[in-house]
C-alpha cells in the first residue's frame, strides 16, 4: 500500500514537471524600438552596444535600432516610426528633457509603453511614459561635491577661508544629467562658502568641445584650483588644454568627471585626473529584465536604479582590470 502511494505521488510529480516543460507557451516575440540619442563618449558607445547584445542574445526579441545623432527632430520622427510599425514596446532616451509631450501621447493614445533608459523627461511629461531605469545623476553631483570636500580636507587645501575657485563643464543644455549633475554638486557647494563656481559653460559631453571650452575658461583666468566636468569625456578633453597651459592637471588643477569610463582610470592611474563617479552604462541586461517582465504582465517599479561607485587614487589602480567599459 505504501508502496503503491510513493509510485503514484512520483508520477504526478513527473507529469506535472513534464507538461510544464513540453507545453509551457514560448514568450510571444516582442518588437522593441530603441531611440538612442547618439554617440557623443565612449559612455554611450558602451551603452548602446549593452543594449543591442542583450536584445540580440533573447530570441524572443527583435530590436528596432534608431540612432538620432543628437538631433531632437530625429528622435521625434524615430519614435513615430516605431508607432506607425506598430511595435509592442518603445526604449527611450530623450536628448533633452523637453519637447517629447505630444509624440508620448500618440504612443499612449496607441497603447505602446515607453520605457525610459538613462535620460529621462522632464516632470509634467513623465505621466506619459512607464518607468526610468538608470543613474540617479542629483546623487553623482553630490557624490561628486562630497569627494572634493574630503580630499581637501585630507590634503589640507581648504581652510574653509580661502576662495577655492572651481570651472564647471555642463552637459548638453536641458538633459537630464546635466541639469541634475549641476543640482547634486550645488547642493554640496550650499555647505562651503568659500567654493565659488567661477566659470560654468557647456562641453557637450564631447571631449573636443571640453577641451575648447577649458581652453576659453583658462585664457581668461588660469587661477582655477578645481574642474568638475560633467562627464570624463569632457574631463580628458580639458586635460590636454591644461597640458597645452602649461599647467599640470590633477596637481595645479584638481579635476573631477563624472561616468567612470577607462580613459579616467588611465588618467587617474597617472596622477593627471582626480576622481570618477560611477555612471554605469550597461543597462542592456536591466533593459531586457524590464520589457520581459511587462510582457508577463507584471507591473513595473517607477524608477529601476543603477548601484554604482566612485573611483580616485585609493582604488583605481586595483579596479581598472576589471572595468567592461
Ligand atoms: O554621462 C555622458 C553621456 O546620459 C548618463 O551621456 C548619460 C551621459 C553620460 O554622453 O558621458
Amino acid at each position: 500500500m505504501k508502496n503503491w502511494k510513493k509510485v503514484l505521488a512520483l508520477v504526478s510529480v513527473l507529469l506535472v514537471a513534464f507538461s510544464s516543460a513540453a507545453f509551457a507557451a514560448p514568450p510571444k516575440t516582442w518588437v522593441v524600438g530603441f531611440s538612442q540619442i547618439g554617440s557623443e563618449s565612449e559612455w554611450r558607445t558602451a551603452d548602446t552596444i549593452s543594449v543591442q547584445n542583450a536584445f540580440n542574445d533573447d530570441s524572443s526579441f527583435i530590436l528596432i535600432y534608431s540612432d538620432a545623432q543628437q538631433k531632437q527632430e530625429n528622435q521625434i520622427k524615430a519614435l513615430r516610426s516605431f508607432i506607425a510599425r506598430k511595435v509592442d514596446c518603445i526604449l527611450f532616451t530623450a536628448l533633452v528633457e523637453t519637447g517629447y509631450g505630444p509624440v508620448l501621447q500618440e504612443a499612449k493614445d496607441a497603447g505602446i509603453p515607453v520605457v525610459m533608459i538613462d535620460r529621462d523627461v522632464a516632470e509634467a511629461d513623465r505621466h506619459l511614459r512607464l518607468t526610468i531605469m538608470g543613474s540617479d545623476f542629483v546623487k553623482e553631483g553630490e557624490k561628486a561635491g562630497n569627494w572634493l570636500a574630503s580630499y581637501l580636507k585630507k590634503k589640507g587645501l581648504d581652510d574653509g577661508k580661502k576662495q577655492i575657485n572651481i570651472v564647471e563643464l555642463q552637459g548638453t543644455t536641458g538633459s537630464a544629467p546635466a541639469i541634475d549633475r549641476k543640482v547634486g554638486f550645488a547642493n554640496i557647494l550650499k555647505d562651503h562658502p568659500n567654493w565659488k563656481i567661477t566659470r560654468s559653460q557647456t562641453g557637450n559631453f564631447t571631449s573636443s568641445e571640453g577641451k575648447a571650452v577649458m581652453e576659453a575658461f583658462l585664457k581668461a583666468d588660469k587661477n582655477i584650483q578645481v574642474l568638475y566636468a560633467h562627464n570624463d569625456q569632457m574631463a580628458l578633453g580639458a586635460i590636454q588644454a591644461i597640458k597645452e597651459a602649461g599647467l599640470k592637471p590633477g596637481k595645479d588643477i584638481i579635476i573631477i568627471g563624472v561616468d567612470g569610463v577607462k580613459g579616467a582610470f588611465e588618467a587617474i592611474v597617472a596622477g593627471e585626473m582626480n576622481c570618477t563617479v560611477e555612471c554605469s552604462p550597461l543597462l542592456g541586461p536591466q533593459a531586457v529584465q524590464a520589457i520581459s517582465d511587462l510582457r508577463d504582465g507584471l507591473k513595473l517599479p517607477a524608477r529601476i536604479y543603477t548601484i554604482e561607485g566612485l573611483f580616485d587614487e585609493t582604488n583605481a589602480l586595483a579596479a581598472l582590470p576589471t572595468r567592461q567599459y
